[in-house]
Order: C-alpha cells, then sequence, then structure tokens
C-alpha cells in the first residue's frame, strides 16, 4: 500500500476546503478563521494554513490530500505543501469575474511544482448558471497544455472523487 500525496489549490472561495470535506474519510483538519477584508464579502471563513483529508483507493493505495490557502498572503504555505506531491487540482470559481486569469496565475505559482506531476482543473460553481466550458478547453489548446478539465460541483462527492480518482488513474499510467 502506498501513500501518495496530492495538492488541491486555486483562489479563494473556488471550493477547495469544500472538496476536501467532500471526500475525505477522515474528519479533515481545518484551519478556518473568520474571513476580514474583502474575503468577508464572499464568504465568512477562509483557510489560512491548511486543510488535510485522505481517501482510500480501489487499488489499496491512500492519498492523503492537502488544500491550501487561496489568499496570497498566506502563500508561505505553498511550497511547504506542494513539496513532495504527486498530483495538483487547480479548482476555478467559474462565477469569478475573469477565471481564465485565475487559472492563469495559480498555474503559474505552481509551475516549478506541477513540471513533474499529474496536473488537473476542476472547474467549480458551475451549477449556478450556463457554464461555457468552451473558454477552459480554448485556454489549454492556447496555451499548449493538455491537462484534462472537470467542470463539478464541490459540494458533490461523487464529482470531486470522479476528478480525484481519475488523477490517481493518469498517475499511473
Ligand atoms: N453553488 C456552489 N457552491 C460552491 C461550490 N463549491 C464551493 N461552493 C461554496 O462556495 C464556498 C467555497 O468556500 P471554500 O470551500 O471555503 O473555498 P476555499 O477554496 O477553501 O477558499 P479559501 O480557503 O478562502 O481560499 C462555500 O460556501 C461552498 O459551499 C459549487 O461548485 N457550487
Ligand atoms: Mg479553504
Amino acid at each position: 500500500m502506498a501513500e501518495i500525496k496530492i495538492v488541491i489549490t486555486g483562489a479563494v472561495g473556488s471550493g477547495k476546503t469544500t472538496a476536501i470535506q467532500a471526500i475525505s474519510e477522515i474528519p479533515v483538519i481545518a484551519t478556518e478563521v473568520d474571513a476580514s477584508d474583502e474575503v468577508r464579502e464572499q464568504k465568512e471563513t477562509t483557510t489560512v494554513a491548511m486543510d488535510y483529508g485522505e481517501l482510500s483507493l480501489d487499488d489499496g493505495n491512500v492519498l492523503k490530500i492537502y488544500g491550501t490557502p487561496g489568499q496570497k498572503r498566506f502563500s508561505f504555505m505553498w511550497e511547504i505543501l506542494a513539496e513532495g506531491a504527486l498530483g495538483f487540482v487547480i479548482l476555478v470559481n467559474n462565477q469569478r469575474s475573469s477565471p481564465l486569469d485565475d487559472l492563469a496565475m495559480y498555474l503559474e505559482n505552481f509551475e516549478i511544482y506541477i513540471k513533474e506531476s499529474t496536473v488537473v482543473v476542476g472547474v467549480t460553481h458551475v451549477d449556478e448558471e450556463q457554464c461555457g466550458m468552451e473558454k477552459y478547453h480554448d485556454y489549454m489548446i492556447n496555451q499548449g497544455l493538455s491537462y484534462p478539465i472537470f467542470p463539478i460541483d464541490a459540494r458533490s462527492p461523487s464529482d470531486v472523487k470522479v476528478m480525484i480518482e481519475a488523477m490517481a488513474a493518469m498517475m499511473n499510467g
């Protein structure tokens, strides 16, 4: 049995904490505090250090899943959390004004870590209106990237599991 470290990152409110809570088999270790400043307009709490959960796979391996804080002022944690990770999920909130800029920013933030890793992109908040996934596919083509894109509801255990299990399968392949 192997333990595989993966990291879920993305902007504030993209659903990182929500996704880990949806699928973890152990009580999630979270570091939520009341949001101050502009985050408060979006939601009441925010991650300041990390989230941690676990999910076992059918092959007996266990995913150790770390969620990053979204806010740049806690970016000192990114490096710590990315160390040794084999897979990265970048979540993008489709309701934000420029979700592609968010995606570009997190791809850049994690550039040095994701080079050697498996990457998938999860587009969240697609339940709220016409999701328009074409822009993400066009972006990938324009950037010469081939990361798979999953429209998900981060609150849905099955949506999050399908994405994460696909990523685990890519690691084996
Ligand atoms: N409608 C809808 N709500 C969602 C979805 N994903 C997450 N949410 C909600 O949006 C909010 C997302 O918050 P978090 O999971 O805390 O986001 P986060 O990415 O951990 O944010 P930070 O830790 O602040 O960086 C929560 O209120 C979720 O219930 C989704 O796909 N659809
Ligand atoms: Mg969070």
